[in-house]
């Protein structure tokens, strides 16, 4: 793994400071509207299986990963008091069946008053003793890992939590810089597989090692869909023998570094021109959409703005007759492109705080008819987000036009020329600028 995905990165070293001080200012906030002083943010514990004893993949509290870039330490915390250096209790178990955390070590460690403990029962003399005073941030499954603190996430603290981190700061912005590196890498390699007519699972085999990440420290499960397959908007399933034959790949993997996610996708064409020809009619418009990206915009509008262009697209491609607004209207656009032009994207892949009006908890609702869009926010500096519109043949929903004024603007022959290779998505991480944007990915693509 490069060095730069690991705890020895100095050019991350010198942002953390920053980045520490921001966190630490939202949790000041976060507290004197609570009326605490002190929040203890928990890490998390890993589920247990059903019926068995093993551990389920941990996924840590994204609040206590907000803190410190440390994916794989259940059992511990951070407690903050305004003012002071925050203490990481930092567990370590004496422990035989498990692999423990090794000593502390990497750019974050001079931000923290670290304390190791190597028994669960060490915690409760690190926490402050006026536990009336504090604040639990995290999943809390047993009132044990709360050690008397009886305010388990209060609202007034978490939403303002949750508004402050649709904004990166310059660290926040480094990592996932490398997670979308990493994640073009296992990209490239994943493409160079399916033309080379690898099976779904080969694909998925060589986006994992190319990009160094075994499946539970993915941020998501990969989509890695052959032909009809595309059409399946969450498709997971890996078949093991590639088809016979193979005419278009859609890729939907991101990648991890330091807790944060890339979130990319790309769709190709084997031999058929007809079909790359759409998919490069449809890059184009994502690069049309992507260039509207900057401070100030209302997300809904450009969601809306998405589906005109997309009918567009769609008369070019001769898969639907009319205005861009009578294909709006008769729903025939949100048939062919059925989820959000896009999302937040931090350290959750799908990340908190895009309906969030401010950080009274307030939300602004999608525009009807389009319940799935996922960011209603304005857009403001240092947000990053992905831009990501779709086109495929799900008949299911071409199916509901039927009978409907939309069914006479749909050619259904073209529908069926299009089902044998799915659909299309194309998917970049982008941060908003005053003026302009970054391309996370597309840089990334330029870079390997
Ligand atoms: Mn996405």
């Amino acid at each position: 793994m490069p060095d730069e995905y690991t705890d020895e990165n100095p050019a991350l070293g010198s942002l953390y400071a920053e980045h520490i001080a921001a966190v630490a200012e939202r949790h000041d906030h976060a507290l004197e509207q609570a009326g605490a002083s002190h929040a203890v943010v928990y890490s998390g514990n890993p589920k247990i299986a059903f019926l068995d004893d093993y551990q389920l993949p941990f996924k840590p509290n994204p609040h206590f990963l907000s803190w410190v870039p440390l994916a794989n330490l259940p059992f511990s915390y951070i407690v903050y008091t305004p003012g002071e250096t925050p203490i990481l209790i930092y567990y370590q178990p004496h422990d035989y069946w498990h692999v423990v955390p090794g000593a502390p070590a990497g750019y974050w460690t001079n931000q923290f008053d670290i304390r190791v403990v190597h028994s669960t029962d060490d915690i409760a003399q690190h926490l402050p003793t006026a536990r009336d005073k504090c604040i639990v941030i995290g999943e809390i499954e047993d009132d044990a890992s709360t050690f008397g603190i009886e305010r388990v996430n209060p609202t007034t603290a978490v939403n303002i939590l949750h508004y402050a981190r649709g904004v990166k700061t310059q660290y926040e912005l480094a990592t996932m810089r490398l997670a979308s590196q990493r994640g073009v890498v296992g990209h490239a390699a994943a493409k160079a597989a399916f033309r080379d007519g690898l099976s779904e699972f080969e694909i998925h085999r060589a986006y994992c090692k190319a990009s160094s990440h075994t499946e539970p420290e993915l941020p998501y499960s990969n989509i890695v869909a052959l032909n009809e397959h595309g059409s399946v908007l969450h498709y997971t399933n890996l078949d093991r023998q590639a088809p016979a034959e193979s005419r278009s790949f859609l890729i939907d993997a991101g990648a991890i570094v330091h807790g944060y996610a890339s979130d990319i996708t790309r769709t190709y064409s084997r031999s058929d021109s007809r079909f790359q020809d759409l998919i490069d009619s449809m890059d184009a418009m994502q690069l049309d959409i992507v260039n509207r990206v900057q401070a100030g915009v209302d997300f809904r509008d450009l969601h809306i703005s998405t589906h005109k262009m997309l009918a567009g697209i769609l008369v070019d491609a001769g898969l639907a007759t009319g205005s861009p607004d009578t294909l709006l209207e008769t729903g025939v656009t949100s048939a062919f492109f059925p989820h959000g032009l896009g999302h937040l994207l931090g350290i959750q892949v799908h990340d908190v705080g895009g309906f969030m009006e401010g950080e009274s908890g307030t939300t602004i609702d999608p525009p009807s008819g389009h319940p799935f869009l996922r960011l209603t926010r304005e857009l403001e500096e240092n947000m990053v987000l992905t831009i990501e519109p779709g086109l495929y043949a799900i008949d299911m929903l071409l199916e509901n036009l039927r009978g409907a004024p939309a069914e006479n603007h749909v050619n259904w022959d073209a529908v069926d020329w299009l089902r044998p290779f799915g659909g299309i998505r194309i998917e970049d991480n982008v941060r908003v600028l005053v003026n302009g944007r970054e391309n996370l990915t597309r840089d990334a693509f330029a870079q390997l």
